[in-house]
């Protein structure tokens, strides 16, 4: 009060201050250059975010002019040579600068300190670092559109790369090496995080899940992406000054691209793949109540993926002149690496048998993973298969197949991810209606776009050409129109995520009363996350029990109908009784 006010009587006592808000990661300072110098994990995990939602937009954009022209069997709403490069340009965005860095870069960024307990990653600066080298390579990406484009296919396979191509390759090339370098960074942080940061009590056997699979991502991630470095290095020399690596007429080994390409690109499925795997485990618990059904089973299964992901490169060479043994063989060890997928894939739906699921937005979206994985999985296995595979190398099939695993799969993981720790990440709820309608719409959309692409690859359509034979309107029809309705679906949570900034309801700390550590800071949380180091007593996925990992009792469930209810969780004002349910007890 001012000195103006001294007229006040003495007894009355002055107005109580609006308590001052609670610094956290995001509102302790606005200014721009508190984010582009920040080493916060969190900050750093929201530049990220931003990043690779705009070309997750961009490659979309992309991908709708391939559907478009596809509509009618003779293309010609773009030109062949535009319609090449979109479908590069989509290839190229959507996996280097988006599905490889998405749930690493951004939720193993923000969560992995949060869910060990620790302060931040090991290299703070290292990270901040990453986000630069990433940005620079999307700089360079973003420079060979602009020039033209490129023209390649994302696979970038010489001769046609380095002597045929008309495109600016190069920028393009340039722009995927320079992103790798961020992808070894933020794989090497949060591997020394994970084996030095740990909270007292965390040991190795009651990490979440979702740590594990980010381990053995950032395995895949150190030891492969040199090799793709290389190659692109290769393609850039050869183009550049006509020295014979590739070209056979000039002295060079036409399959050697092909070999170094996939010792990376066969692994990079699993960086792909593999984190969303971790994040089904977390929401399938939480949603399902229960403890995760064998938990060493998922988590060694995770090191299985990312070391056999190593020995199959070659099954996309099958028709490109291998021998013959070496084809059964790669054949042979393509079908050994869907064993630790379906260990997975088992040990998530006994956890679901007998849980008391809920249906909220995380949950749908991490049925869908598991459902629409699963086909993508199997029908790996039909081009694993040598005789099948000769009919159907290059042709919609395969589409279809990677599809189904990176965005059935892993587009849905992300969004499980983002709807799972959306309340943590911004404090804020979003609508649990239009969550779930947006789950519905995109699971839907995903189906009738493609299940067509199968029937249509098995019919003989190739991949990558602009037109096809009047037979095959119909079924592209329906695979456009499934687009539209997938792009819609992809459309509604941009929004009643912005919304929900806003205007949502405040979180609680622990809304899904879920039992990680993560849950155990404010939302959103304060800059240290933690105001002191939690010790860690039990497993992560104590929910029969009905305790976090600290030993304490968790809030109330999320329970099913009703909209949520964010403040009646903000503490740890209900102790959850034991569910009845049998469970195994980890740790
Ligand atoms: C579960 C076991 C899997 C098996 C046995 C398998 C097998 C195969 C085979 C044999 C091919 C080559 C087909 C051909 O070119 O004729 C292929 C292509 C592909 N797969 Fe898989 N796959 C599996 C899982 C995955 C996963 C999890 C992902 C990604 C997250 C993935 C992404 C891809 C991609 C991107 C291609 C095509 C690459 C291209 O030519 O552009 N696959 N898969
Ligand atoms: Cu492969």
């Amino acid at each position: 009060m001012s000195a103006t006010t001294v007229w006040a009587t003495p007894t009355t006592t002055p107005p109580p201050e609006p308590p001052p808000a609670e610094p956290n990661y995001l509102n302790h300072n606005y200014s721009i250059w508190s984010w582009l110098l920040t080493t916060d994990h969190k900050r750093i995990g929201i530049l990220y975010l931003i990043s690779i939602t705009l070309f997750f937009v961009g490659g979309g954009i992309a991908a709708g002019v391939v559907r478009l022209n596809l509509l009618a069997p003779n293309g010609a709403i773009v030109t062949e040579d535009v319609y090449n490069r979109a479908f590069t340009a989509h290839g190229v965005l959507m996996l280097f600068f988006f599905l490889i860095p998405a749930v690493p870069a951004v939720f193993g960024n923000f969560f992995i300190p949060m869910m060990i307990g620790a302060k931040d990653l090991a290299f703070p600066k290292l990270n901040l670092a990453s986000w630069y080298v990433f940005m620079i390579g999307a700089a360079c990406a973003a420079w060979s559109v602009l020039v033209g484009g490129i023209d390649t296919g994302w696979t970038l396979y010489p001769p046609y790369s380095t002597r045929a191509s008309q495109a600016s390759v190069i920028p393009g090339v340039l722009g995927a090496f320079i992103s790798g370098f961020s992808s070894i960074m933020t794989g090497l942080n949060i591997m020394v995080t994970i084996h030095k940061m740990r909270a007292p009590g965390l040991t190795w056997n009651r990490l979440p899940l979702f740590v594990w699979a980010l381990y053995a991502t950032s395995l895949i991630q150190l030891l492969a992406t040199p090799v793709v470095a290389i190659s692109l290095v290769l393609i850039m020399v050869e183009r550049a000054w006509g020295v014979g690596i590739f070209d056979p007429s000039i002295g060079g080994d036409p399959l050697l691209f092909q070999h170094l390409f996939w010792f990376y690109s066969h692994p990079a499925v699993y960086i792909m793949i593999l984190p969303g795997m971790g994040v089904i485990s977390e929401v399938i618990t939480c949603f399902s109540r229960k403890n995760i059904f064998g938990y060493a089973a998922v988590a060694w299964s995770s090191m299985g993926i990312a070391v056999v992901g190593f020995l199959l490169w070659a099954h996309h060479m099958f028709v490109a002149g291998i021998s013959f043994y070496a084809a059964l063989l790669f054949s042979f060890l393509s079908m050994l690496v869907a064993v630790p997928s379906a260990i997975k894939v088992f040990n998530w739906t006994a956890t679901l048998y007998r849980g008391s699921i809920t249906f909220q937005a995380p949950m749908i979206f991490s049925l869908g993973f598991i459902f629409l994985f699963t086909i993508g999985g199997l029908t790996g296995l039909y081009l694993a298969t040598l005789g099948t595979d000769i009919h159907l190398h290059d042709t919609y099939f395969v589409v279809a197949h990677f599809h189904f695993v990176m965005v059935g799969g892993m587009v849905m993981a992300y969004f499980a991810a983002l709807h799972y720790w959306w309340p943590k990440m911004f404090g804020r709820m979003y609508s649990d209606w239009w969550s779930r309608v947006a789950a519905m719409i995109i699971i839907v959309g995903f189906f009738l776009t493609f299940i067509p692409q199968f029937v249509m690859g098995y019919h003989g359509m190739p991949r990558r050409y602009p037109n096809y034979p009047a037979e095959l309107h119909i079924l592209n029809v329906m695979s456009t129109a499934g687009s539209s309705i997938l792009g819609l679906g992809y459309l509604l949570p941009a929004i009643y995520l912005t919304v929900s900034l806003f205007n949502g309801p405040k979180a609680g700390s622990n809304p899904w009363s879920a039992t990680g550590l993560e849950w155990q800071t404010p939302s959103p949380p304060s800059i240290h996350n933690f105001e002191e180091t939690p010790v860690v007593v039990c497993g992560p996925y104590e929910y029969a029990i009905g305790v976090d990992q600290m030993g304490r009792p968790l809030p109330e469930g999320p329970g099913e109908g009703g909209p949520i209810d964010p403040a009646s969780h903000a503490g740890h004002p209900y102790p959850a009784g034991p569910a009845p349910k049998e469970t195994e007890v980890v740790g």
